[in-house]
């Protein structure tokens, strides 16, 4: 079962929030009874640095709805207005016929239907609406896997390989049970804060899915993959740039975590362990312990994994009821790019000239649109 956490969105508090004497010294996941099977990638918490600055003001964006705002685009089949228009009433008789209009006598002097018409179905098969989500963590922790998972079959690819870029992402379109999700597959940052040269690629990909999600009617949900055993700096890093930089604290957030298949009851983690998740500001709508991998020679596993796709599938019913945050996308370039700057040392951040040349070079954008977002992000940021 999923378990709805207790701390809802609104009381989310950032660690950046506490004062560093308050903060615990290190962060003490238990995982005696169950080490993970591999150890997660990132630093662990003991050697946590101060968390960045708090994020200055971006610039000031138009209100996103999270209201149930419609998609941008009706979904294909799920308007009654789609329908073919009916037939077009027949004109009044002009000849003196007999027989009403709708009836005509054939050459054999039968009485037939002047016009046969085709029954029309009173409305077409509804799809659903679909539901975006933005699965993110770091490379390795098994986001490709809870892809997978949740659709039942192969669908990404799973590696074991530590190599991505920031805020890349992958699109999978997943229809589950009566629900169409659409799911980006997107990798956060490998590091608690970037290079100048990471933070460009950064807004490379991040320009194409935030036109994506814009043009898709917005997110409904985020989804942080993380692997059970550990909470590191850069994990905190992640929390930052998608709940509070990339969707503004507005939409809920739920957490996945992997690698949880030696535990005898999967959910124990985090019986051991929320109390110190939530001391270091990581709060969430709901969680899930799972273990994402299969094993068909061993029947616990295949118990385990069964009960970890309907635990994650109850998740995500359960967590997008709400309708999506949506912006359009040069708000939501400017506020995302401005926050995510705060990433980089002040020293190495970009000036607008720079911004300017990355969003017309690397983005395509149209000069005027690149020098306008350029400017709006150097004047949230000052
Ligand atoms: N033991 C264990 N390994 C996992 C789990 N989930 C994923 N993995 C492994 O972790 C590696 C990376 O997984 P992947 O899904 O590609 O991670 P991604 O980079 O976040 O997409 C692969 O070798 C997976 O088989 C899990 O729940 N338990
Ligand atoms: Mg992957």
């Amino acid at each position: 079962m999923p378990q709805k956490d207790s701390v809802q969105q609104s009381q989310y508090f950032s660690t950046s929030a506490l004062p560093t004497s308050s903060r615990p010294p290190a962060f003490p996941i238990s995982n005696t009874s169950a080490p993970p099977a591999s150890a997660p990638p990132g630093s662990a918490m003991s050697a946590l640095p101060a968390p960045p600055a708090p994020a200055p003001a971006p610039a000031p964006a138009p209100p996103a709805s999270n209201t149930s705002a419609p998609p941008a685009s009706a979904p294909p089949g799920s308007a009654i207005s789609a329908l073919p228009a009916p037939p077009a009433p027949a004109p009044p008789a002009s000849n003196t016929s007999p027989f009403p209009p709708s009836v005509t006598q054939n050459q054999q002097g039968q009485l037939v239907p002047s016009n046969p018409v085709v029954a029309e179905p009173a409305t077409k098969p509804q799809t659903p609406s679909p539901i975006n989500i933005v699965l993110f963590g770091e490379t390795g922790v098994g986001k490709s896997s809870v892809i997978n998972l949740i659709a039942g079959s192969p669908t990404a690819k799973v590696s074991a390989d530590v190599d991505g870029c920031t805020m890349a992402s992958t699109r999978y379109d997943i229809p589950v049970n009566n629900a169409s999700y659409t799911i980006y597959d997107t990798v956060g940052l490998e590091e608690p804060q970037m290079g100048v040269n990471g933070y460009y690629d950064a807004i490379e990909k991040a320009y194409g899915l935030i036109q994506s999600l814009s043009n898709n009617g917005g997110i409904h949900l985020l989804l942080f993959c993380l692997r059970g055993g550990r909470i590191t700096a850069t994990v905190q890093s992640n929390y930052r740039l998608f709940h509070e930089f990339l969707c503004d604290k507005r939409v809920p957030i739920a957490l996945v975590f992997t690698g949880l298949e030696r535990e005898q009851r999967m959910e124990d983690w985090w019986s051991r362990n929320e109390g110190s998740i939530k001391k270091y500001g990581i709060c969430s709508v709901a969680h899930a312990c799972i273990t994402a991998v299969q094993d068909p020679d061993d029947p616990g596993q295949v118990n385990k994994y069964e009960e970890s796709r309907n635990t994650v599938l109850e998740l995500l019913s359960k967590c997008t009821k709400d309708g999506p945050m949506v912006m359009d996308t040069q708000s939501w370039l400017v506020m995302l790019l401005g926050r995510m700057a705060t990433f980089v040392p002040k020293r190495r951040r970009p000036k607008r000239k720079d911004y300017t040349r990355v969003l017309m070079k690397r983005c395509g954008m149209e000069p005027d649109a690149a020098k306008k977002v350029a400017h709006l992000i150097e004047g949230g940021r000052t």
